[in-house]
C-alpha cells in the first residue's frame, strides 16, 4: 500500500513529506492508521545525526491510532481497536521477558532502524527506508509488531493518549518503576521537557518531597511547578548542585534524574545525590563522550544507573496511566503546546529545539 510519511534523508536537512510504499503486513504485524504523533527530543537527536541510525528513515515514535489490518497470527488486537504504540516490542518468552523485564527483551533481531523481526516495510522507488524506534510514526500509517500495539479504551482521545507511548512511559516509568521512589524521599530532576515533566509528576504521585526541578528556561520551571515541583532552580542563573545542597541542608537528594542527555548534567545529577542516593540517567548522550566520576564517592554507596524506556511494561502501564489521566490524577493536556499537521514537522522540530514547545502533537489526515 501507499502512505504519506515524513522522511529524513540527510542529517539537519528538512524532513520530506512524500508518498512511500508500506508493506507487506506479515504474520505478527499490525497495520495502524496513525491518528496522532508527538514530537519528542529523541527524534531531534536523530535529525541532528545521532550515531547508529541508518538513513533514509521515517522518525516519530510517540503515537496512537486505529488498527486497520492484522497479520495471520495476531490475537491481541483486531481491526478497529484503538492502540498506543509501545516502543519496546517483546517476545514474552526470553529470560528477560520471563523475569518481567519485557522492556529488555533479547529477541529483537537486526540492527537499529529495523522492525522487531529484523526486516523493514518502508520503501520509495525500490530504495529501502528505515523505521525509527520499531515504528516510524510520522506517517499516516505504520506497521508494528503485535506486542507494540497496546489496546486502549475507545473513549480516550487518541490525540492525548499518544503521549503515553514515550513522554509518560519514559518519565513516569523512570520515577515509579526504575527508581521506585517512595513517599517522603527527596528528588532532583535535571531537565523539564516533555519527559522531565513526567518524571516530576511520577515522583509527585509517589509522594516524593522535596521535588527540585532544574532547567535553563523560566518557562519550563513554571511548567515544572504545575507538574508538582516544590522547588525550582534556574541553572542559567545559579549553580544547580550548590543550590540542591542548600535546599537539602547539605545532605543531597535520594534520587537525581538526568532528563537532558548531556555529560555535564549527568555529572551534576550524580553530585547532587546523598550517601546511598541514586542517579538515574534517562537522557541519551547522542555521541560517544565519556563520563567521569570520582570513584571514592562510590564508597558512600552511591548508585549511577540508566533506565530503558522507564522500565515500562506497556500492557500494564499504558492503561494504568490512562486511567489516572481520566481520573484527573495525571496531566497530559498541559504537555501539549500545540496541534499541527504532518507537513508542519520541520517547524515543530524548530520549536522544540528553541525551547518554545513541550510537545507538538501532529494530527494525521
Ligand atoms: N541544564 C538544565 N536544563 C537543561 C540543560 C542544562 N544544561 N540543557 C537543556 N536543558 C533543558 C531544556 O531547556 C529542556 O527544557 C530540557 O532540558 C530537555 O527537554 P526537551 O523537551 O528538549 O526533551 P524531551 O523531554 O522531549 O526528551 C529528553 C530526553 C532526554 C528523554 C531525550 O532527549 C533522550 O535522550 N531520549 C533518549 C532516551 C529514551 O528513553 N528514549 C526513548 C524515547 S524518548
Ligand atoms: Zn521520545
Amino acid at each position: 500500500m501507499k502512505t504519506t510519511a515524513a522522511v529524513l534523508y540527510q542529517p539537519r536537512t528538512p524532513l520530506k513529506i512524500e508518498e512511500v510504499e508500506l508493506g507487506p503486513v506479515k504474520d505478527e504485524d499490525v497495520l495502524v492508521r496513525i491518528v496522532a504523533s508527538g514530537v519528542c527530543h529523541s527524534d531531534l537527536h536523530v535529525y541532528h545525526g545521532q550515531e547508529g541510525w541508518p538513513l533514509p528513515m521515517v522518525l516519530g515514535h510517540e503515537a496512537a491510532g486505529v488498527v486497520e489490518e492484522v497479520g495471520a497470527t495476531v490475537r491481541s488486537v483486531r481491526p478497529g481497536d484503538h492502540v498506543v504504540i509501545n516502543l519496546a516490542p517483546f517476545c514474552g518468552r526470553c529470560e528477560d521477558c520471563a523475569s518481567g523485564k519485557i522492556y529488555l527483551c533479547e529477541r529483537k533481531r537486526g540492527p537499529a532502524g529495523h522492525l522487531y523481526d529484523g526486516g523493514t516495510r518502508l520503501a520509495k522507488g525500490g530504495r529501502r527506508i528505515y523505521h525509527y524506534a520499531n515504528c516510524a510514526a510520522y506517517a499516516n500509517h505504520a506497521i508494528i509488531h503485535e506486542s507494540s500495539a497496546i489496546p486502549i479504551a475507545k473513549h480516550i482521545p487518541l490525540e492525548k493518549a499518544c503521549l503515553v507511548g514515550c513522554a509518560l512511559a519514559a518519565g513516569i516509568g523512570a520515577a515509579m518503576n526504575t527508581a521506585k521512589v517512595a513517599p517522603g524521599q527527596s528528588v532532583a530532576v535535571f531537565g523539564c521537557g516533555g519527559v522531565g515533566l513526567n518524571v516530576i509528576q511520577g515522583t509527585r504521585l509517589a509522594g516524593a518531597s522535596p521535588i527540585i526541578a532544574i532547567d535553563l528556561l523560566e518557562s519550563k520551571l513554571y511548567k515544572a511547578r504545575e507538574f508538582g515541583a516544590t522547588e525550582t532552580i534556574d541553572a542559567s542563573q545559579e549553580d544547580a548542585v550548590k543550590r540542591v545542597m542548600e535546599i537539602t541542608r547539605n545532605r543531597g537528594v535520594d534520587f537525581a534524574f538526568e532528563v537532558i542527555g548531556r555529560v555535564e548534567t549527568i555529572q551534576q545529577a550524580y553530585q547532587s545525590i546523598r550517601a546511598s542516593g541514586k542517579c538515574v540517567v534517562v537522557g541519551v548522550v547522542a555521541d560517544s563522550s565519556e563520563l567521569s566520576i570520582v570513584p571514592r564517592t562510590l564508597l558512600q554507596e552511591k548508585t549511577i544507573m540508566g533506565t530503558r524506556y522507564g522500565s515500562t511494561r506497556a500492557p500494564r502501564d499504558f492503561p494504568l496511566y490512562l486511567d489516572l489521566y481520566m481520573q484527573g490524577r495525571l496531566k497530559i493536556d498541559e504537555l501539549i503546546t500545540r496541534y499541527a499537521k504532518l507537513e508542519d514537522i520541520n517547524e515543530a522540530f524548530h520549536a522544540l529545539e528553541h525551547g518554545e514547545a513541550i510537545r507538538t502533537v501532529l494530527l494525521m489526515e
